[in-house]
């Protein structure tokens, strides 16, 4: 019954795609160089532009279109590739971006045609997704644009805002996974940007309604997000319609996204501060130079003051954001039946044999294969359905075509995590602790695996909220669900770029044997493969012969020898390295952070010894 509900639902969802996606073709050339710039007038830097430019094009389109877009990598030092986020890529699962996933990393001098239609609608974003360049500037939104959405009548005009963190050096350049930073804190932003710049005013007639685009598009830091003396009503989170609803405060993690309907006062006689506060819960350490907190303006008046935010906490997690499992998608997809497949992992940070931090589902810290995931369900025949040709470090899970899958996550770290799940949205059906109040930095006493007993399935929503990023809080739990309706080879991720450096990621093949009906590996593919010397064919370890054999395949690093913390690391670095790097180090990560932060970690450390 309830399965029947759900496929009747999807397949009216097909039914009106085949009536209105007839979309027109966008083409569009890109070529990704090195240009300068300073978005917060504190430092000129390297970023990534396009044709010259950046800020970045934002990319619009209609739902239905295909988007075209030729990239030429022209960084000449660095490989590349683009991620469109939250597109399902519904047969074109090779144009999904991320490097040794989908595709091969696209090397200096070499290009790539992207090709796939949008059959969705709302705010997403794209993003460079090879090692970690995003945050040199290689982001922006990719808007889809919809006539026929239930709020279309209920706006004048439409905006898009992009938040970022911001670093004044290159990602390659702030030392991160080293043993000197055992604690696996996490680099702190320079600024925070809005819409890659800062003070921006944005004129705004009196009387109007105005949907607004709101897309983190930083890579470690969430953000509060409100318009002093304005509500306003949420209506998309990650591209889903949801009902609309009344809101004063936003917490806008990494990747995800929010289209709010504000409508303006009467009145032209004042200006009003747009405030975004950075969640310095996640913070190791806090340069008092830091601005946390900017203003920008809703301008109805040019002449009027420009009056600076009166902050409304005096810390940021004392502010009390909407909850986003509380809003229900408009479409009213009902909750998922019982799943047929559920994956349970376990999050944590701990150490391996150089003495680094690093980030963990179930003790594997993701390891990029020698062979890109999806040429080796191309090339394996047979043997597409057994995970261990994916090698042990991909963390692969083989699902099965149409399955209902369920994610149960225990984040037993105490910081919080944005996870994302490419190829899909997922309902989010039960998330531990409740809301509340300083829900985003809990992280009191023990960390709260999922217990089905307490929260079994007849308590989950009847219409859970839906959306590519979930914030799993600190030391709590979620359980997600979806269909493994959409083959191809998905990442599931943590979308703080530290922590997918530090291997906060796993594999699902799903479906693979539809994968290998609907797609092959074209010449164009290869050749980027051959560029940038990377094999395309065989099992993980980029053997042909024997699909089985996984010798030579990329590991993680050993664990640490039994009785070693992360403590005694700590100790160890201070005694002898720390007269080398004296002030230098401390000011990169800060002494008290490493102090605050090694009890949870030596925790983790112990778990795992015993
Ligand atoms: C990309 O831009 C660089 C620098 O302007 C130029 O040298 C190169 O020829 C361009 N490549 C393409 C394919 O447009
Ligand atoms: C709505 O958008 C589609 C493109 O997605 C376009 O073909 C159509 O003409 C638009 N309709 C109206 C009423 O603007
Ligand atoms: C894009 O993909 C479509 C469908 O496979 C194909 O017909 C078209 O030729 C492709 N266009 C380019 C420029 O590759
Ligand atoms: C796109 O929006 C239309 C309504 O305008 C809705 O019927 C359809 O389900 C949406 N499609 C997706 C994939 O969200
Ligand atoms: C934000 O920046 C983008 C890219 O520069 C621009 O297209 C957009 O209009 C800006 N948004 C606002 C509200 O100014
Ligand atoms: C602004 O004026 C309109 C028309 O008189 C009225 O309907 C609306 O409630 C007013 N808005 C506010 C915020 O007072
Ligand atoms: C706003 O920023 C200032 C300076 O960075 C900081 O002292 C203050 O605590 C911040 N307020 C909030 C609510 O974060
Ligand atoms: C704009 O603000 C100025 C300065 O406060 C004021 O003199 C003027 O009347 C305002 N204009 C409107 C249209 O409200
Ligand atoms: C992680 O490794 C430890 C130590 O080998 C083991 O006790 C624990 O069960 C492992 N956890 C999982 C989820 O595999
Ligand atoms: C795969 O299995 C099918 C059915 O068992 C068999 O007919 C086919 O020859 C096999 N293909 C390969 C490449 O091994
Ligand atoms: C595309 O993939 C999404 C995500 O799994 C799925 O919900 C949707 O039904 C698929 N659409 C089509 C037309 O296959
Ligand atoms: C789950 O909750 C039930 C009811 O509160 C409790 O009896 C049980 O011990 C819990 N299970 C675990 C593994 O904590
Ligand atoms: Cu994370």
């Amino acid at each position: 019954m309830e399965i029947l509900r759900v496929l009747m639902f999807r397949l009216a969802a097909v039914f009106l795609c085949a009536q209105y996606c007839h979309g027109k073709t966008v083409t569009l050339d890109f070529n990704a160089t090195w240009v300068n710039a300073n978005p917060d007038g504190l430092h000129e830097r390297k970023v990534v532009g396009i044709n010259g430019q950046w800020p970045l094009p934002v990319i619009e389109v209609d739902k239905g279109d295909r988007l075209i877009v030729n990239m030429f990598n022209g960084l000449g030092d660095k490989h590349t590739s683009i991620h469109w986020h939250g597109m399902f890529q519904n047969g074109t699962n090779n144009m999904d971006g991320p490097s040794m996933v989908t595709q091969c990393p696209i090397a200096p001098g070499s290009s790539m045609t992207y090709n796939f239609t949008v059959p969705q609608n709302g705010t997403y974003w794209y993003h460079c997704h090879t090692d970690a360049c995003y945050p040199d500037g290689y982001r922006q939104a990719l808007i889809v644009h919809d006539n026929q959405s239930y709020f279309n009548d209920m706006y004048d005009h439409d905006l898009t805002i992009t938040l970022s963190d911001w670093y004044h050096e290159l990602i390659e350049d702030i030392p991160f996974i080293r043993v000197e930073n055992p604690t696996g804190a996490e680099p702190v932003p320079n600024s925070f940007l809005f819409n890659d710049t800062l003070n921006t005013n944005i004129a705004v007639e009196a009387g109007k309604t105005y949907l607004m685009r709101l897309i983190n598009i930083g890579a470690f830091v969430a953000q509060y997000f409100y318009i002093e003396d304005h509500t306003f009503r949420i209506v998309e989170i990650d591209g889903v319609y949801v009902d609309e609803q009344e809101a004063d405060t936003l917490y806008i993690a990494a990747a995800q996204r929010y289209s709010i309907l504000v409508t303006m006062k009467n009145s032209t006689t004042q200006n009003y501060p747009i405030v975004t506060v950075a969640d310095s819960v996640l913070l190791d350490v806090i340069d008092p130079s830091l601005q946390l907190n900017q203003t920008n303006w809703l301008e109805y008046n040019s002449s009027a003051a420009h009056p600076q935010a009166v902050m409304k906490v005096d810390v940021a997690s004392d502010l009390v954001p909407y909850d986003d499992l509380k809003l229900v998608p408009h479409d009213r997809m009902p909750l998922l039946p019982d799943p047929d497949m559920t994956i349970e992992v376990d999050v944590i940070m701990d150490n391996l044999a150089n003495g680094a931090g690093y980030a963990f589902f179930n003790n594997i810290s993701y390891t990029k294969p020698k062979v890109p995931t999806l040429y080796s369900v191309l090339s394996s025949g047979n043997y597409s359905t057994n995970s261990e040709i994916y090698g042990e470090f991909t963390h692969p899970f083989v699902l099965e075509h149409n399955q209902v899958i369920e994610v149960i996550l225990n984040n037993q770290d105490t910081g919080s995590h944005p996870f994302h799940l490419h190829g899909h949205n997922f309902q989010m059906v039960s998330r531990t602790p409740s809301y509340g109040p300083n829900f985003y930095d809990f992280a009191d006493g023990d960390p709260v695996a999922y217990n089905a007993t307490e929260n079994p399935s007849s308590s989950f929503p009847a219409y859970p909220a839906r959306r590519d990023t979930f914030v799993a809080p600190p030391q709590g739990n979620f359980v997600v669900r979806f269909v493994a309706d959409n083959p191809g080879v998905w990442l599931f991720h943590c979308h703080i770029d530290w922590h997918l450096m530090q291997g906060l990621a796993m594999s699902f093949v799903e479906a693979p044997k539809q994968i290998q009906e609907q797609m092959s590996l074209t010449d164009s593919q290869v050749n980027v493969c051959k560029a940038a010397d990377v094999a395309y064919e065989g099992n993980a370890a980029g053997n042909t012969d024997d699909l089985l054999d996984l010798t030579g395949q990329n590991r993680q690093l050993p664990w640490l020898p039994a009785g070693f913390t992360t403590k005694g690391i700590v100790a160890m670095v201070f005694s002898c390295v720390s007269a080398f790097l004296g002030m230098a180090f401390i000011t990169v990560y800060g002494i008290s952070g490493i102090q605050s932060k090694k009890e949870e970690t030596s925790q983790a450390t112990e778990g795992n010894e015993s």
